[in-house]
Protein backbone atom coordinates (compact mmCIF):
# COMPACT_ATOMS: atom_id res chain seq x y z
CA UNK A 1 0.00 0.00 0.00
CA UNK A 2 1.47 3.11 -0.92
CA UNK A 3 1.42 6.42 1.20
CA UNK A 4 -1.85 7.94 -0.62
CA UNK A 5 -3.59 4.89 -0.13
CA UNK A 6 -2.72 4.79 3.32
CA UNK A 7 -3.72 8.46 3.84
CA UNK A 8 -7.09 7.14 2.42
CA UNK A 9 -8.01 4.34 4.57
CA UNK A 10 -7.03 6.14 7.76
CA UNK A 11 -9.39 8.96 6.36
CA UNK A 12 -12.05 5.85 5.96
CA UNK A 13 -11.36 4.00 9.20
CA UNK A 14 -12.22 7.86 11.10
CA UNK A 15 -15.23 8.43 9.14
CA UNK A 16 -16.97 4.53 10.12
CA UNK A 17 -15.93 5.80 13.79
CA UNK A 18 -17.33 8.62 13.56
CA UNK A 19 -20.40 7.65 12.01
CA UNK A 20 -21.24 5.23 14.72
CA UNK A 21 -20.73 7.19 17.43
CA UNK A 22 -22.51 10.03 15.52
CA UNK A 23 -25.33 11.47 17.39
CA UNK A 24 -28.79 10.93 16.03
CA UNK A 25 -30.71 12.64 18.51
CA UNK A 26 -33.19 14.90 17.05
CA UNK A 27 -33.61 12.43 14.24
CA UNK A 28 -35.22 15.06 12.23
CA UNK A 29 -33.34 18.37 11.48
CA UNK A 30 -34.70 20.56 9.27
CA UNK A 31 -37.81 21.50 10.23
CA UNK A 32 -39.38 21.11 14.47
CA UNK A 33 -41.36 17.91 15.05
CA UNK A 34 -43.56 17.07 18.38
CA UNK A 35 -46.03 14.48 19.05
CA UNK A 36 -44.26 11.20 17.54
CA UNK A 37 -46.73 8.56 16.58
CA UNK A 38 -45.06 5.69 14.86
CA UNK A 39 -46.41 2.49 13.19
CA UNK A 40 -45.05 -0.37 11.60
CA UNK A 41 -46.55 -1.41 7.78
CA UNK A 42 -44.69 -3.34 5.17
CA UNK A 43 -41.57 -3.76 7.33
CA UNK A 44 -41.38 0.01 7.43
CA UNK A 45 -41.95 2.21 10.19
CA UNK A 46 -44.44 5.03 9.45
CA UNK A 47 -43.80 8.20 11.55
CA UNK A 48 -46.52 10.48 11.77
CA UNK A 49 -45.71 13.77 13.80
CA UNK A 50 -46.89 17.20 14.90
CA UNK A 51 -44.91 20.20 12.86
CA UNK A 52 -44.30 23.21 15.42
CA UNK A 53 -43.24 26.54 13.74
CA UNK A 54 -43.30 29.27 16.00
CA UNK A 55 -40.31 31.54 16.21
CA UNK A 56 -38.02 31.89 18.81
CA UNK A 57 -39.73 34.80 20.52
CA UNK A 58 -43.39 33.43 20.50
CA UNK A 59 -44.76 32.21 23.77
CA UNK A 60 -47.56 29.79 22.50
CA UNK A 61 -47.98 27.13 19.53
CA UNK A 62 -48.34 27.47 15.95
CA UNK A 63 -48.96 23.87 14.53
CA UNK A 64 -50.54 24.30 10.85
CA UNK A 65 -49.95 20.72 9.50
CA UNK A 66 -48.94 17.16 10.31
CA UNK A 67 -46.29 15.45 8.27
CA UNK A 68 -45.43 11.78 7.55
CA UNK A 69 -41.72 10.24 7.88
CA UNK A 70 -40.69 6.51 7.32
CA UNK A 71 -37.74 4.57 7.77
CA UNK A 72 -36.45 0.99 7.48
CA UNK A 73 -33.77 0.93 9.79
CA UNK A 74 -34.65 3.71 12.39
CA UNK A 75 -31.64 6.21 12.02
CA UNK A 76 -32.24 7.18 7.99
CA UNK A 77 -35.90 8.93 7.85
CA UNK A 78 -37.59 9.49 4.50
CA UNK A 79 -39.79 13.16 4.70
CA UNK A 80 -42.82 11.74 2.99
CA UNK A 81 -44.66 15.92 3.57
CA UNK A 82 -47.24 17.05 4.93
CA UNK A 83 -50.71 15.27 3.74
CA UNK A 84 -52.70 16.60 6.68
CA UNK A 85 -53.57 19.86 8.13
CA UNK A 86 -56.47 21.65 9.71
CA UNK A 87 -57.51 22.65 6.73
CA UNK A 88 -58.31 19.29 5.20
CA UNK A 89 -61.80 19.36 7.67
CA UNK A 90 -63.98 21.96 6.94
CA UNK A 91 -65.63 21.82 10.50
CA UNK A 92 -61.76 22.83 11.70
CA UNK A 93 -59.80 25.91 12.52
CA UNK A 94 -56.32 26.74 14.64
CA UNK A 95 -53.60 24.11 15.50
CA UNK A 96 -52.75 20.73 14.33
CA UNK A 97 -52.61 19.04 17.85
CA UNK A 98 -50.86 15.62 18.42
CA UNK A 99 -52.23 12.66 16.45
CA UNK A 100 -52.31 9.02 15.40
CA UNK A 101 -52.87 6.67 12.68
CA UNK A 102 -53.85 3.12 12.19
CA UNK A 103 -54.13 0.27 9.43
CA UNK A 104 -57.11 -1.56 9.37
CA UNK A 105 -57.80 -3.70 6.30
CA UNK A 106 -55.76 -1.96 4.50
CA UNK A 107 -56.80 1.63 4.95
CA UNK A 108 -54.98 3.87 6.98
CA UNK A 109 -57.17 5.97 9.81
CA UNK A 110 -55.58 9.17 10.98
CA UNK A 111 -57.10 10.64 14.50
CA UNK A 112 -56.08 14.21 14.80
CA UNK A 113 -56.75 16.58 17.15
CA UNK A 114 -57.23 20.14 16.40
CA UNK A 115 -60.31 22.95 17.34
CA UNK A 116 -63.76 23.21 16.21
CA UNK A 117 -65.25 25.98 14.50
CA UNK A 118 -68.38 27.99 16.16
CA UNK A 119 -70.92 26.19 14.23
CA UNK A 120 -74.33 23.96 14.86
CA UNK A 121 -72.30 20.99 16.23
CA UNK A 122 -70.12 22.78 18.24
CA UNK A 123 -69.39 25.99 20.42
CA UNK A 124 -65.64 25.49 19.25
CA UNK A 125 -62.89 24.26 21.60
CA UNK A 126 -60.75 21.21 20.93
CA UNK A 127 -62.40 18.40 19.09
CA UNK A 128 -60.63 15.20 17.36
CA UNK A 129 -61.10 14.48 13.39
CA UNK A 130 -60.34 11.14 11.73
CA UNK A 131 -58.68 11.46 7.98
CA UNK A 132 -58.68 8.26 5.45
CA UNK A 133 -56.39 7.17 3.35
CA UNK A 134 -55.24 3.97 1.12
CA UNK A 135 -51.93 4.97 1.82
CA UNK A 136 -49.65 5.59 4.93
CA UNK A 137 -48.38 8.39 2.95
CA UNK A 138 -51.43 9.84 2.06
CA UNK A 139 -53.11 11.61 0.04
CA UNK A 140 -55.48 11.73 3.33
CA UNK A 141 -59.59 12.95 3.63
CA UNK A 142 -61.69 13.73 6.49
CA UNK A 143 -63.80 10.41 6.61
CA UNK A 144 -66.87 11.64 7.69
CA UNK A 145 -67.01 15.62 6.81
CA UNK A 146 -67.85 16.23 10.77
CA UNK A 147 -65.89 15.49 13.77
CA UNK A 148 -65.95 12.94 15.70
CA UNK A 149 -65.35 14.07 19.31
CA UNK A 150 -66.44 17.79 20.35
CA UNK A 151 -66.01 19.46 23.23
CA UNK A 152 -69.61 19.13 24.43
CA UNK A 153 -69.68 15.37 24.46
CA UNK A 154 -67.63 15.37 27.37
CA UNK A 155 -68.54 17.74 29.91
CA UNK A 156 -66.52 16.85 33.08
CA UNK A 157 -63.59 19.51 32.69
CA UNK A 158 -64.91 22.72 32.13
CA UNK A 159 -61.52 23.68 30.15
CA UNK A 160 -62.05 24.10 25.64
CA UNK A 161 -58.99 21.90 25.29
CA UNK A 162 -59.58 18.75 26.93
CA UNK A 163 -60.56 16.54 23.91
CA UNK A 164 -57.12 16.76 22.40
CA UNK A 165 -54.16 13.49 21.68
CA UNK A 166 -56.25 10.78 20.38
CA UNK A 167 -54.21 7.04 20.64
CA UNK A 168 -56.53 4.52 18.90
CA UNK A 169 -55.65 0.73 19.70
CA UNK A 170 -57.16 -2.30 17.94
CA UNK A 171 -57.26 -5.46 19.91
CA UNK A 172 -56.90 -8.90 19.12
CA UNK A 173 -60.32 -9.87 18.98
CA UNK A 174 -61.15 -6.52 16.60
CA UNK A 175 -62.58 -4.35 18.79
CA UNK A 176 -61.00 -1.01 18.59
CA UNK A 177 -60.79 1.68 21.12
CA UNK A 178 -60.11 5.88 20.73
CA UNK A 179 -58.82 7.25 24.19
CA UNK A 180 -57.67 10.95 24.47
CA UNK A 181 -57.90 13.37 26.71
CA UNK A 182 -56.25 16.76 28.50
CA UNK A 183 -56.90 16.70 32.35
CA UNK A 184 -58.52 13.21 32.69
CA UNK A 185 -58.33 10.32 30.15
CA UNK A 186 -61.83 9.41 27.64
CA UNK A 187 -62.08 6.04 26.26
CA UNK A 188 -64.98 5.00 23.61
CA UNK A 189 -65.10 2.03 21.68
CA UNK A 190 -65.07 3.01 17.57
CA UNK A 191 -67.19 0.46 15.12
CA UNK A 192 -65.93 -1.93 12.89
CA UNK A 193 -65.36 1.13 10.51
CA UNK A 194 -63.23 3.13 12.43
CA UNK A 195 -65.33 6.31 11.91
CA UNK A 196 -68.31 6.15 14.04
CA UNK A 197 -68.11 5.74 17.94
CA UNK A 198 -69.90 2.53 19.84
CA UNK A 199 -71.24 2.96 22.80
CA UNK A 200 -70.24 5.56 25.87
CA UNK A 201 -67.82 7.84 26.34
CA UNK A 202 -65.83 6.99 29.76
CA UNK A 203 -63.10 8.50 31.93
CA UNK A 204 -60.46 7.85 34.47
CA UNK A 205 -57.76 9.67 35.69
CA UNK A 206 -54.67 7.81 36.15
CA UNK A 207 -52.08 9.41 39.04
CA UNK A 208 -50.28 11.92 37.73
CA UNK A 209 -52.13 12.06 34.52
CA UNK A 210 -52.20 14.98 31.99
CA UNK A 211 -52.57 14.38 28.21
CA UNK A 212 -51.03 12.63 25.37
CA UNK A 213 -52.17 8.87 26.49
CA UNK A 214 -50.46 6.02 24.01
CA UNK A 215 -52.38 2.53 24.48
CA UNK A 216 -50.87 -0.88 23.33
CA UNK A 217 -50.53 -4.56 24.59
CA UNK A 218 -47.59 -6.72 24.84
CA UNK A 219 -47.87 -10.32 25.45
CA UNK A 220 -51.30 -10.53 27.51
CA UNK A 221 -50.45 -7.14 29.55
CA UNK A 222 -52.44 -3.64 28.03
CA UNK A 223 -50.39 -0.53 29.15
CA UNK A 224 -51.44 3.03 29.13
CA UNK A 225 -48.88 5.53 28.95
CA UNK A 226 -49.13 8.84 29.51
CA UNK A 227 -47.68 12.50 30.08
CA UNK A 228 -47.94 13.84 33.49
CA UNK A 229 -47.67 16.54 35.30
CA UNK A 230 -47.01 17.86 38.91
CA UNK A 231 -44.81 20.71 40.07
CA UNK A 232 -42.34 19.96 37.25
CA UNK A 233 -42.39 20.09 33.56
CA UNK A 234 -44.31 16.85 31.90
CA UNK A 235 -42.73 13.88 32.82
CA UNK A 236 -43.96 10.09 31.44
CA UNK A 237 -45.59 7.34 33.71
CA UNK A 238 -47.70 4.72 32.78
CA UNK A 239 -50.86 2.32 34.28
CA UNK A 240 -51.19 -1.86 32.99
CA UNK A 241 -54.20 -3.43 33.23
CA UNK A 242 -55.54 -7.14 31.90
CA UNK A 243 -58.61 -5.46 29.68
CA UNK A 244 -58.32 -2.56 27.42
CA UNK A 245 -61.14 -1.03 29.78
CA UNK A 246 -59.22 -1.23 32.54
CA UNK A 247 -58.83 -0.85 35.80
CA UNK A 248 -55.82 0.57 35.23
CA UNK A 249 -52.69 -0.31 37.94
CA UNK A 250 -50.02 2.94 38.43
CA UNK A 251 -46.72 1.45 37.54
CA UNK A 252 -44.78 4.24 37.86
CA UNK A 253 -42.39 6.69 36.22
CA UNK A 254 -40.39 6.18 32.36
CA UNK A 255 -39.22 9.18 31.52
CA UNK A 256 -38.16 11.93 33.71
CA UNK A 257 -37.96 15.72 32.37
CA UNK A 258 -36.75 16.37 28.75
CA UNK A 259 -34.24 19.10 28.52
CA UNK A 260 -35.64 22.32 27.27
CA UNK A 261 -39.20 21.67 27.26
CA UNK A 262 -42.20 21.72 29.12
CA UNK A 263 -44.12 19.20 27.57
CA UNK A 264 -43.07 15.30 26.28
CA UNK A 265 -45.41 12.84 24.48
CA UNK A 266 -44.70 9.04 24.14
CA UNK A 267 -44.28 7.04 21.07
CA UNK A 268 -43.76 3.45 21.33
CA UNK A 269 -43.28 0.51 18.60
CA UNK A 270 -41.88 -2.71 18.55
CA UNK A 271 -39.60 -3.21 15.07
CA UNK A 272 -37.47 -6.44 13.85
CA UNK A 273 -37.06 -7.46 17.49
CA UNK A 274 -36.72 -4.44 19.62
CA UNK A 275 -39.02 -1.88 21.52
CA UNK A 276 -38.03 1.94 20.71
CA UNK A 277 -39.66 4.87 22.41
CA UNK A 278 -40.21 7.88 20.93
CA UNK A 279 -40.90 11.37 22.50
CA UNK A 280 -39.86 14.80 21.64
CA UNK A 281 -37.46 17.51 23.71
CA UNK A 282 -36.17 21.06 22.78
CA UNK A 283 -32.50 20.17 22.23
CA UNK A 284 -32.11 21.70 18.26
CA UNK A 285 -30.44 24.69 18.09
CA UNK A 286 -33.14 27.10 18.72
CA UNK A 287 -35.54 24.68 19.59
CA UNK A 288 -37.80 25.11 22.98
CA UNK A 289 -40.99 24.49 24.43
CA UNK A 290 -43.07 25.76 20.93
CA UNK A 291 -39.91 24.54 18.46
CA UNK A 292 -39.80 20.86 19.43
CA UNK A 293 -37.67 18.13 18.01
CA UNK A 294 -38.63 14.27 17.57
CA UNK A 295 -36.19 11.50 19.81
CA UNK A 296 -35.79 8.11 20.03
CA UNK A 297 -34.13 5.79 22.29
CA UNK A 298 -34.57 2.21 23.53
CA UNK A 299 -37.02 0.75 25.55
CA UNK A 300 -36.61 -2.28 27.50
CA UNK A 301 -39.32 -4.29 29.69
CA UNK A 302 -38.39 -6.43 32.79
CA UNK A 303 -39.28 -9.61 32.95
CA UNK A 304 -42.83 -8.94 35.16
CA UNK A 305 -43.83 -6.62 32.26
CA UNK A 306 -42.77 -3.57 34.29
CA UNK A 307 -41.11 -0.91 31.97
CA UNK A 308 -37.45 -0.21 32.70
CA UNK A 309 -36.61 4.14 32.80
CA UNK A 310 -35.89 5.25 29.40
CA UNK A 311 -32.22 6.65 29.23
CA UNK A 312 -32.75 9.50 27.29
CA UNK A 313 -29.45 9.49 24.71
CA UNK A 314 -27.91 12.24 21.86
CA UNK A 315 -26.85 8.95 20.45
CA UNK A 316 -30.07 7.21 19.94
CA UNK A 317 -30.21 4.27 18.32
CA UNK A 318 -28.27 2.13 16.05
CA UNK A 319 -29.88 1.36 12.10
CA UNK A 320 -31.48 -2.02 12.34
CA UNK A 321 -29.96 -4.32 10.03
O1 LIG B 1 -48.26 19.40 20.57
C1 LIG B 1 -49.31 20.09 21.19
C2 LIG B 1 -49.60 19.47 22.51
O2 LIG B 1 -48.44 19.48 23.32
C3 LIG B 1 -49.96 18.00 22.41
O3 LIG B 1 -51.26 17.81 21.94
C4 LIG B 1 -49.65 17.57 23.78
O4 LIG B 1 -49.59 16.19 23.96
C5 LIG B 1 -48.32 18.25 24.01
O5 LIG B 1 -47.28 17.52 23.44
Amino acid sequence: MNYKNIKISLLFISLLAYGSSFAQNPIITDIFTADPAPIVYNETVYLYTSHDTATVADTNYKMPDWYVFSSKDMVNWTNHGSPLSPKSFSWATGDAYAAQCIERNGKFYWYVSTFHKKDENSNGGAAIGVAVSDSPTGPFKDAIGKALIVNEMTTELKHGWDDIDPTVFIDDDGQAYLYWGNGSCRMVKLKENMIELEGEITNFKPKNYIEGPWVYKRKDLYYLVYASVGTKPEMIEYCTATSPEGPWEYRGIIQENVPNSFTTHPGIVDFKGKSYFMYHNGTLPTGGSYRRSICIDYMYYNEDGTIQKIVQTKEGVKPVK
